[in-house]
């Protein structure tokens, strides 16, 4: 018999496949549209190299993908390319490579290696983001959102290199605030940039999530975090004069609680806040000046974490307290944040920790407005009292709950007008103008008489001139190109400029799914009518790092698209996958912090460093090149093939948990795959043909309704239908591959038990089963089988065109009843059998029992008496 031989095998039906065009999305959907199935992976950025984090990205997909096609459904499952971003101008500065060739290459390639892994991939529907077949309607939409109102531009800081006189990426700029090449001290510089405005849509994308009961809980959580909307009031502080004159002028604090506004000691704006150079008193005004320096050079992490200390100083000016009259001094601190809510803040020491830490610091009053519901007045010294309670030193508003006080004291501010209610989002508006070459250009011309005007439809697409000089100094490298740059204005025809910004990936990536539809459409992005059919998307699978930015953009788009009546859904994902990471064994040396390379490490049981000796530590860790921890595919797939690579990123890991390589694990799959091959070599010698054996399920089921079957057929049927049952559940939902391949290896030992003495009927169902529901995990293994035991190699006879299996219920039950054993009329036992076994299964069950040999002591009975369904008696 022959070998497997995996890489043979699979190179050979990867070309069958793609040669019969096996993973076409069907054109036309014939009647209802129940029938589609949209299985989508987040498309990876062309780095070249394929990861193990892809892999088992784009097999957990594929392995429902094909699920769904044995199911029935008519198949959309895509693949395309992220394909603008840093990397291709990196590329280009460093190696002199022109972006696009670079990302082209690397398609090429990564698109090879994808293959390898036997994908069910609609390649016919490739995209990348890169081109202009795509960007153009990433144009073409951006120009949509211009048209709604929900485009703008205004300043906003950027990240300015002074030395290479360039803006920088946020990933250009290290954890030190310094340029990754040139290492000057980055400095913020304020740009007119364009922005999309998401907060239009807040509400929607926060009241929409509970209807996502198909994503993980903890996306959820995340995407409504970020959202962040809280509710309270607007209150309004009288500035005054040094004699407590009122001034006229008003301060304006954002509170989530009305409810301590008797409790204010003062009101604090950050430093960046306009108004503060005017407030600022003589005497404080070099105390102030140097405050604000020093505060401008920290992040907002080192700003806002609680473990860290707040400063600040007096500005000099008081305001009025609207509620109760008293004067407060104003300050500035580094805690309050100039871009959320009015960037002025009441400090409430009592009932805010950080206000507490603060009063604390720098000696100014607590005043506390709360006291816990039905208890004493809260002791400080754990810090502020920051829950709700009931309200004591407010004036006409004691005794009431917070709530209440909430509502009561807002309604007053409101009639005395001092304040008002408000909904504060800590979602920002998106900025998506990046001044960088390789990304898509924005597709407005700037006339110094018409304004910003939109580049017509037809003109589109605003290609990306070659050539441009990325290391050029000033802003945009797009800017340098004249050439480019200058234009006649569409509306009145006198020499204007093109936009120099190019826009955020995310921008690329926030329709990509859409595109799929209809990705050769010259016309639109999409119709109306493919979009429709195949979205939302049934099953998106990838990795957690876009729980928030990905996943809000793309729903965001989905929306507004939705309300330009280009489609008709809410929501573009049902449900939601998100992978586990792949970790590799990872040796530290513990006293360096060097990592060092497995091949390296002596003594693996107990593992040294190979210079120092010392002891190293070892742990699994996500793969990455820097840890030496990563295992490369295409070797693994050289070595085992691709099947065992599939079966064992399956087998080793639910999909949502993270996976430890194994060795050893990789092995055991590719031993499995070879016993399931000699299974096959078995029957091979028996010439089972299974081309006449139609559909698993309701066939097989009258099939053997009428037949009387040995224990052992019984049994083989039970582990057969079993294996259906569980497996069928494990892929309904929850996923849990890793227990649908623990079912497939005890089906296969039955059969290896069993196959023998079984008739031709059920060994085939067996067979037909097993490769059935092994073809989603080990595509080309199972066709190769399949093929192997008679199937018409054609495609539509095709393991991977066959129908899921239904389990026999007759074959579930397991109907046994006791068999009482009698030698020489007495009972001397009993066994449990098949109630529907034979005579001559019965006597043979009976023959070879213990009882039989113990009270025969190894003769043969000279008679034995069957009664079907009761007992045995033997007769020495
Ligand atoms: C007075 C107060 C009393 C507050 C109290 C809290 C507790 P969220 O839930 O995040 O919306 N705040 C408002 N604007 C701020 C800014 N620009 N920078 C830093 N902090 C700011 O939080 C709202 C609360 O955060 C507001 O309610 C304000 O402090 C503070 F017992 O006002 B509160
Ligand atoms: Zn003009």
């Amino acid at each position: 018999a022959p070998r497997y031989q995996p890489q043979a095998l699979e190179s050979r039906w990867q070309q069958h496949w793609e040669s019969t065009a096996q993973h076409r999305t069907p054109a036309k959907l014939d009647g209802s549209c129940g029938d589609s199935y949209y299985a989508l992976s987040m498309f990876p950025y062309p780095s070249g190299n394929l990861h193990m984090g892809h892999v088992r990205n784009y097999v957990i997909t594929d392995v429902i993908a094909r699920v769904q096609r044995l199911r029935g459904k008519q198949v959309l499952h895509p693949m395309g390319w992220d394909a603008f971003g840093l990397p291709a101008e990196n590329a280009a500065i460093e190696r002199g490579i022109e972006p696009g060739i670079w990302t082209d290459q690397n398609i090429a390639s990564m698109r090879e290696q994808l293959k390898r892994l036997g994908l069910s991939i609609d390649w016919d529907r490739e995209l990348a983001t890169c081109h202009s077949d795509y960007y153009r309607w990433t144009q073409w939409l951006f120009l949509q959102f211009l048209d709604a109102g929900l485009a703008y531009q205004r300043d906003a800081s950027v990240n300015w290199d002074p030395i290479d006189q360039t803006v920088l990426a946020n990933e250009q700029v290290d954890g030190e605030g310094r340029s990754w090449r040139s290492g000057a001290l980055v400095e913020k510089r304020k740009l007119r940039q364009w922005f999309l405005k998401i907060t239009a849509y807040a509400d929607q994308l926060l009241d929409d999530l509970p209807k996502l009961e198909g994503w993980p809980e903890r996306v959820r959580t995340m995407q409504a975090n970020w959202i962040g909307r809280s509710t309270g009031a607007e209150l309004h502080f009288e500035v005054v004069d040094s004699s407590g004159a009122g001034t006229g002028e008003q301060i304006t604090v954002f509170t989530t609680r009305p409810d301590t506004i008797f409790g204010v000691s003062y009101l604090v704006l950050a430093p960046e806040h306009p108004r503060v150079a005017g407030l600022t008193t003589a005497e404080q005004a070099v105390q102030v000046q140097a405050f604000c320096d020093l505060v401008s050079r920290q992040s907002e992490l080192e700003r806002t974490a609680d473990d860290k200390p707040k400063r600040g100083v007096p500005i000099g000016t008081r305001v009025r307290n609207p509620a109760n009259g008293a004067l407060i001094p104003l300050w500035i601190a580094d805690y309050v944040l100039a871009d959320y809510g009015t960037g002025a803040v009441m400090g409430v020491p009592a009932h805010d920790q950080r206000d507490f830490v603060f009063a604390r610091q720098y000696e100014l009053a607590v005043q506390q407005v709360i006291i816990p519901q039905g208890s004493d007045e809260h002791a400080f010294e754990g810090g502020a009292w920051t829950e709700a309670g009931v309200l004591i030193h407010s004036g006409c508003f004691d005794g009431l709950p917070s709530g209440e006080a909430k509502r009561a004291i807002t309604e007053a501010a409101a009639g005395q007008g001092w304040g008002n209610a408000k909904v504060q989002f800590r979602l920002r508006d998106w900025l998506i103008s990046r001044q960088r070459y390789w990304g898509c250009p924005i597709p407005v011309i700037h006339c110094e008489s018409c304004g910003v005007v939109p580049v017509p439809a037809e003109q589109l697409p605003v290609e990306l001139p070659v050539g441009a000089n990325l290391e050029g100094k000033g802003g945009s490298p797009l800017a340098q190109l004249e050439s480019w740059v200058n234009v006649d204005c569409p509306c009145c025809g006198k020499a204007a400029k093109r936009e120099t910004d190019t826009m955020d990936t995310f921008m690329c990536s926030s329709w990509y799914f859409l595109r799929y539809s209809d990705p050769h459409n010259t016309d639109l992005p999409f119709t109306r009518e493919a979009v429709d059919r195949w979205l939302p998307v049934d099953q998106y699978v990838g990795g957690i790092e876009h729980a928030i930015l990905h996943l809000l953009y793309a729903r965001f788009f989905t929306k507004v698209l939705r309300d330009r009546g280009l489609l008709g859904f809410d929501e573009p994902f049902i449900h939601l996958l998100t992978q586990g990471m792949v970790q590799g064994i990872t040796y530290k040396n513990p006293h360096s912090g060097k990592y060092i390379a497995p091949g390296d490490v002596v003594d693996p049981s107990a593992p040294r460093d190979p210079i120092s000796g010392e002891v190293l530590e070892t742990f699994y860790e996500k793969m990455s090149k820097s840890k030496y921890n990563g295992v490369d595919p295409a070797q693994v797939i050289d070595k085992y093939g691709a099947d065992t690579a599939r079966m064992f990123i399956l087998f080793k890991a639910p999909p949502e948990k993270d996976l430890e390589w194994d060795d050893a694990d990789v092995e055991g799959q590719f031993r499995f795959l070879q016993r399931l091959w000699r299974l096959v070599d078995g029957a091979c010698a028996r010439d089972l043909q299974l081309s006449d054996l139609g559909r698993v399920g309701e066939q097989s089921a009258t099939q053997f309704a009428n037949t009387t079957l040995t224990a052992s057929e019984l049994e083989l049927r039970r582990a057969v239908h079993t294996a259906i049952a569980e497996i069928s559940e494990d892929l309904d939902g929850e996923y849990q591959f890793n227990t649908a391949i623990s079912e497939l290896m005890k089906l296969s030992n039955v059969m290896a038990e069993h196959l023998e003495a079984a008739s031709a009927p059920v060994a085939k169902e067996a067979f037909h089963t097993l490769l059935v529901l092994l073809a989603p995990f080990a595509p080309h293994l199972a066709e190769e089988l399949w093929l192997r035991l008679g199937a018409n190699p054609d495609n539509n006879c095709s393991i991977h065109a066959q129908s899921w299996p239904q389990p026999d219920p007759a074959a579930l039950v397991r109907e046994t009843i006791d068999l009482v054993i009698q030698v020489k009329g007495k009972m001397r036992g009993s066994l449990a059998v098949p109630a529907n076994a034979d005579k001559a299964t019965l006597e043979q069950l009976a023959l070879n029992s213990e009882i039989a040999q113990k009270w025969l002591e190894g003769k043969p009975p000279s008679r034995v008496i069957v009664v079907p369904g009761k007992l045995v008696n033997l007769v020495p």
